[in-house]
């Protein structure tokens, strides 16, 4: 069997790089994610913008701030629906902060935002879908709401943060968007993480759930370098299948 030069280089290279890979693959288990949950179940003052604050406070994190993910969930107060364009809620970690939600569905023509009760919803900002404007993506009208029926209706779903860091009493959909969760990548991501839900319109009562914080760490160099050693390994696999045919 005649071996061609050009197939003897790579199996050289997967020798040298498979130490390399292992190294890397053991880094990759000890990747840490933080993801804390924090039940408050606690009323949202109605008509307030003082609002109601959460903690969670982060700790033995390491490898920097990758990506931020939050999970939200807020329902009616009581046996009325909410209205969910009442609702600001904004993310603070070491003098930053980003926004979260500021007053959905609020518009020219419609200073009262959405009708719908309740989220029960991701923000990341994998997402496409800015939540400010959450009924065109869902039904394609402002105006239609999320149940067909009499009662209200809560939003699912995973949604690009709203990111209009303007005043709620003047927020519309047009507002400049200038924020993102992605304002903490690099960051440490230990201590304090403050979450602001605030309530700017009377009638609707709401409380916070709970919401879930998920930080995911940069991926380190030699996390890196173990793919392109499995890259080269499974490169170095077909090209010992070519060498192993005959001519
Ligand atoms: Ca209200």
């Amino acid at each position: 069997m005649n071996l061609s030069p050009m197939f003897r280089f790579p199996s050289v290279v997967v020798r040298m790089v498979l130490p390399v890979a292992s190294l890397g693959m053991g880094a990759l288990v000890q990747a840490q994610m933080f993801s804390g949950t924090s039940f408050d179940n606690a009323a949202i003052p109605d008509n307030s913008s003082v609002g109601l604050v959460s903690e969670q406070t982060v700790s033995g994190f390491s490898g920097g701030i990758g990506q931020v993910t939050v999970h939200l969930s807020i329902s009616a107060a009581g046996s009325e629906p909410m209205f969910n364009g009442d609702l600001y809620v904004a993310l603070t970690y070491n003098s930053q902060q980003t926004i979260l939600l500021n007053r959905p569905g609020r518009r020219t023509g419609s200073t009262l935002g959405y009708g719908d009760s309740g989220f029960d919803v991701t923000l990341s900002d994998s997402s496409t879908a800015d939540i400010h404007n959450y009924r065109l993506t869902v039904n394609g009208s402002h105006s239609i709401p999320l149940s067909a029926t009499e009662t209200p209706a809560a939003l699912n779903g995973t949604w690009q943060p709203d990111g209009r860091a303007v005043d709620p009493e003047v927020v519309i959909s047009d507002s400049l968007r200038t924020t993102s969760l992605s304002i903490f990548q690099g960051q440490d991501g230990n201590g304090t993480w403050t979450l602001l839900i605030a309530d700017f319109a009377a009638g609707g009562l709401a409380k916070l759930d709970s919401w879930t914080l998920e930080i995911t760490p940069v991926p380190e160099p030699i996390e890196a370098c173990a793919a392109t050693g499995l890259a080269l390994l499974v490169g170095g696999a077909v090209c010992r299948r070519f060498r192993q045919r005959p001519n």
